[in-house]
């Protein structure tokens, strides 16, 4: 009895096995679902221990609790790996603006766009910000969801971006999910610099990025390169910061025109390139080689009525790997829902059932530079499960708007 409690300081920390279940583990050579149809995964102190054939299965520890799965699917807790989760207010006086026909620039001009989600972050405390954001992120949970990767950006300054990514590490805090955030303080040009994009860029990554780096708060950096936006040059800058400061970096890339924001990320071994509709050839074949993951949007690309699609078939040829995420923001992603994403990506883009599935798991854990941990169902990574009511997986991506979660495990309960 001694020996059982000094393994499981608390109740719930006994050895627990799911059997009876069917695995997608997203693990093996062949880099395709990975199905054992007979399986079983059992898992200690947070950890998997096994997941495979049930016939072959280690002896079960005695303290061991075990859940029959009835045949149910398992897969890895599902991973969302481009969010900007953590903003106050919304936007959607802007969409109604948007639909009664008003352009863009009809939009900024009466305070809209990125500027107006400035202003409600600024105004907002780190205690409301947290408040606003949890819905956001139950939404997710809701769905399987495990990690969460959420972006600053709308702070554009050094407190209101630090203030941003406390309130993204204290939402992760406040739920059973890992949260990993990125500093995107190259998002847009604040109002106090108008005129002076170069300027800001000294104060991003002279101020902003030291202070964020020396507090913790970051765990990679991310910048926007377009026109609108950052040059590469300037991208170029921000990158360097971060290199010295020891943080990974990662792109908004060539969403609205081709800067060769791809081939970009690649130069610095950026862990994904992002959105990455206008990216050509010469950029899937430099991110395939700096082992860049490609993460597709469909969510923006949905929401803005582009018409330019990713190039699915150029990632393909070049064996880049391809992940699959929400974008959640209030301007050009409103979406707190992975499944719809996946649905999105197969029918907007022509992703395999296999693609969509491997890229809210195995590959959004590459795109965040966690695979050793979580992603798939191996032994040894956090014991980060979802558990669903479905025949077969293909009707992860194939419903919309109906979640067929049955349970969601993080770190083994
Ligand atoms: N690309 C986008 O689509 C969003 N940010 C980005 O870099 C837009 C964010 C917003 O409009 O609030
Ligand atoms: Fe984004």
């Amino acid at each position: 009895m001694g020996k059982m409690m000094a393994g499981t300081e608390k109740s719930g920390e006994h050895p627990r096995i799911w059997r009876n279940a069917r695995l997608a583990t997203m693990a093996g050579p062949s880099g395709g679902l990975g199905i054992v149809e007979h399986g079983a995964v059992s898992v200690a102190n947070g950890r998997i221990v096994y997941a495979g054939p049930e016939a072959g299965m280690p002896a079960a520890p005695s303290n061991a609790e075990t859940i029959d799965c009835g045949g149910r699917w398992i897969t890895p807790g599902l991973i969302d790996c481009h969010t900007h989760l953590v903003y106050a207010g919304n936007r959607a006086n802007e969409f109604e603006m948007r639909l009664a026909g008003a352009t863009y620039e009809e939009v900024a001009r009466a305070g809209g766009g990125i500027v107006s989600s400035v202003k409600a972050l600024r105004a907002a405390s780190e205690d409301e910000l947290v408040a606003q954001s949890l819905p956001r992120l139950d939404a997710l949970m809701a769905e399987g969801v495990t990690t969460v990767e959420i972006k600053s950006g709308y702070g554009l300054d050094r407190d209101n971006e630090a203030k941003a990514l406390r309130a993204a590490r204290r939402v992760g805090g406040e739920r059973a999910v890992a949260v990993k955030t990125s500093f995107l303080g190259a998002h847009a040009l604040p109002p106090e610099f108008a005129g002076n994009k170069d300027g800001y860029i000294d104060s991003v990554v002279k101020d902003m990025l030291p202070a964020i780096a020396a507090e913790g708060l970051a765990d990679a950096v991310d910048g926007f390169c377009e026109g609108l936006a950052f040059s590469p040059e300037q991208i170029t800058r921000v990158f360097d910061a971060a290199k010295a400061a020891g943080l990974p970096v990662k792109l908004h890339a060539d969403q609205l025109s081709n800067l060769h924001g791809a081939e970009l990320a690649a130069r610095y071994g950026a862990l994904s390139a992002d959105h990455l509709e206008y990216t050509d050839e010469a950029g899937a074949a430099a991110m395939a080689k700096a082992g860049t993951v490609a993460v597709i949007l469909p969510g923006a690309y949905y929401f803005i009525r582009e018409t330019k699609k990713p190039p699915i078939d150029l990632f393909r040829a070049h064996g880049t790997r391809m992940a699959v995420a929400t974008d959640s923001n209030p301007g050009t992603s409103p979406l707190t829902s992975l499944l719809l994403t996946m649905n999105m990506a197969a029918t907007l883009f022509g992703m395999t059932v296999d693609e969509c599935i491997a890229g809210v798991t195995r590959e959004a854990a590459r795109a965040l530079g966690v695979l050793g941990e979580t992603g798939t169902l191996e032994a040894g990574k956090w014991a980060d499960l979802a558990i669903w009511d479905i025949e077969r997986p293909a009707e992860l991506v194939y419903r919309m708007g109906f979640n067929p979660l049955h349970a969601r495990i993080w770190r083994g309960q």
